[in-house]
């Protein structure tokens, strides 16, 4: 009977874990990059977390939310990976069992998600196990040798473990990071380029200087392509090619639309600038920006594909299964500016933001209309339920008027006299009126706004309010243009987007 001091035996799980993630990892990037063991577990947590784990993800990490799960992920295999090695103290078999079991996990997840490719979970699943005896039967060796040999053996058996660990390790890195460099910016990065050479020439909306108060510290009017937030179920961006792409509009229509990304060119375009936010936004937050997009009018296709009677919502699709349902009575509204954008900021979407076409609709949330990597479009009724729909957040999602203070930054503490106060607010699609403030409680005043772009756009404002010295809250609100002022009542993001009011902490001394 041999068996294996316990730190030799956590290394040896953890080795065999790393050689099965990064051999799975690197067979994946020869192929289709989402098959990635970790890719495809991650996207499976993704689709089966209920509504309050993305709100709790989203609110804890933010836009960074999908590098924590991958981490999360990581330190859970790593901590059982450890299990599996000191289980397997005394024989190789129970830890191998674990390591096998891991496998299996990946391959469920790879055999049900989009693309279904299961070889590279396969690959893992042979290179973690094969590892595992490998080392444990290395690590084992010298002790039967130490017993019937001299007790010298035992350095020489050390020194053939550490370089067999060693070579795993360098092996493990090099198809890591292998895999990784294969699998960047494959696809969509050369369709990008061949695409900006021919962008149609639409004018876009000019903004005026006076559209926002940057220098008051509140953000440009236009977010850049890289600053624009981001939020999906996507752990790997999807690669698509502008050439390869199709849509078809199908389901309740008169007659069915098949269209490749030279038609979308070759009709009506229209450019709008567009404030796109997020339902996860918590009051305060910024997960929303604005671009200038052009695309197609998506009640064009649907005119022209002819709705049926009865018809409720258009399902859209994109190309890694995720969906969002958009009621036809919102994208058929002749002033609505509904869009198949392929263009952002005057380049061709970025691959993050849902190369080469996408969905975006003024005044809905992201989840119920702005679909990324857009493949498909069904005309249906609300009986069909879509990705979040499914998850707890509500049908309908119109964007909640909201305000928001930037400068100055909260708990901060500024010179007590005059201080300027700034942020941003809006109301799409009816626009912004007015904004006010209010210190400590006080009557609510009107504030200075920027020159109003559109009603589809968020619009900044900024004011100087008299502060004593002392601790100072100060809030603010958006009256649109209907008249109405956002509601005080507090509301969290689920399931339909929160309402309250943005409080502002500060000390003036
Ligand atoms: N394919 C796909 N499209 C998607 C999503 C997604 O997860 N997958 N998320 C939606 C959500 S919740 C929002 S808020 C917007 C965000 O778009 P952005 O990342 O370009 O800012 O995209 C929407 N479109
Ligand atoms: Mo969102």
């Amino acid at each position: 009977m041999t068996s294996q001091p316990r730190g030799r035996a956590a290394a040896i799980g953890l080795l065999s874990a790393a050689a099965a993630l990064a051999a799975g990892h690197f067979a994946a990037a020869l192929g289709d990059p989402r098959t990635s063991p970790p890719v495809a577990v991650g996207g499976a947590v993704i689709d089966l977390a209920p509504a309050w784990v993305k709100e709790f993800a989203v609110a804890v990490f933010g836009t960074a939310d999908k590098i924590a799960l991958l981490v999360g992920m990581l330190l859970v295999v790593a901590a059982l990976a450890v299990g599996a090695g000191l289980l397997s103290w005394l024989r190789w078999w129970p830890g191998a069992l674990v390591i096998a079991a891991f496998g299996v996990v990946g391959l469920a997840a790879a055999a049900t998600r989009a693309g279904g490719g299961v070889l590279p979970a396969l690959v893992s699943l042979v290179v973690g196990v094969g590892a595992f005896g490998l080392l444990w039967w290395i690590a084992a060796r010298p002790d039967r040798a130490e017993q019937q040999l001299a007790p010298a053996s035992s350095g020489w058996a050390r020194r053939r473990f550490l370089a067999t660990s060693g070579l795993v390790v360098v092996g493990s890195g090099l198809a890591a990071a292998g895999g990784s460099v294969l699998s960047r910016g494959s696809g969509a990065v050369s369709s990008r380029a061949e695409v900006a050479s021919r962008l149609p020439r639409v004018p876009l909306p000019a903004i005026p200087s006076g559209a926002d108060f940057a220098a008051s510290g509140t953000p440009t009017f236009l977010t850049a392509n890289r600053d624009f937030y981001r939020i999906d179920t996507a752990l790997v961006v999807p690669q698509l090619s502008a050439e390869d792409w199709r849509l078809r509009v199908h389901g309740m229509v008169g007659t069915e639309l098949d269209l490749s990304f030279d038609d979308l060119l070759h009709r009506r375009l229209e450019a709008r600038a567009i404030t796109l936010a997020c339902v996860s936004n918590p009051i305060g937050g910024d997960l929303i920006s604005t671009a200038n997009f052009v695309g197609v009018p998506v009640r064009d296709l649907l005119l022209e594909a002819g709705v049926r009677p009865g018809a409720q919502q258009l399902l859209t699709r994109s190309s890694d299964g995720y969906t969002a349902g958009t009621p036809l009575d919102v994208l058929l509204e002749p002033d609505r500016g509904a869009l198949l954008a392929f263009e952002m900021n005057g380049r061709p979407l970025p691959a993050e933001h849902g190369f080469p076409v996408r969905m975006v609709v003024p005044g809905l949330y992201g989840y119920v209309s702005a679909t990324k990597w857009l493949v498909d479009a069904k005309v249906t009724t609300f009986a069909e339920q879509h990705y979040w729909q499914r998850r707890g957040w509500a049908r309908d999602a119109p964007i909640k008027p909201q305000s928001r203070i930037d400068r100055p930054r909260p708990n901060s503490s500024v010179p007590a006299g005059t201080v300027t106060v700034a942020g941003i607010a809006w109301a799409q699609p009816t626009g912004i009126r007015a904004v006010q403030v209010s210190a400590d409680g006080g009557p609510w005043q009107n504030t200075e706004l920027t020159t109003e772009v559109s009603r589809d756009t968020w619009r900044m404002w900024r004011a100087r309010l008299e502060l004593e010295p002392g601790d100072h809250v100060v809030r603010c609100r958006a009256i649109d243009s209907t008249g109405a002022a956002q509601t005080d009542v507090v509301q969290g993001v689920l399931p339909d987007g929160a309402t309250g009011l943005h409080e502002l902490r500060l000390r003036c001394t």
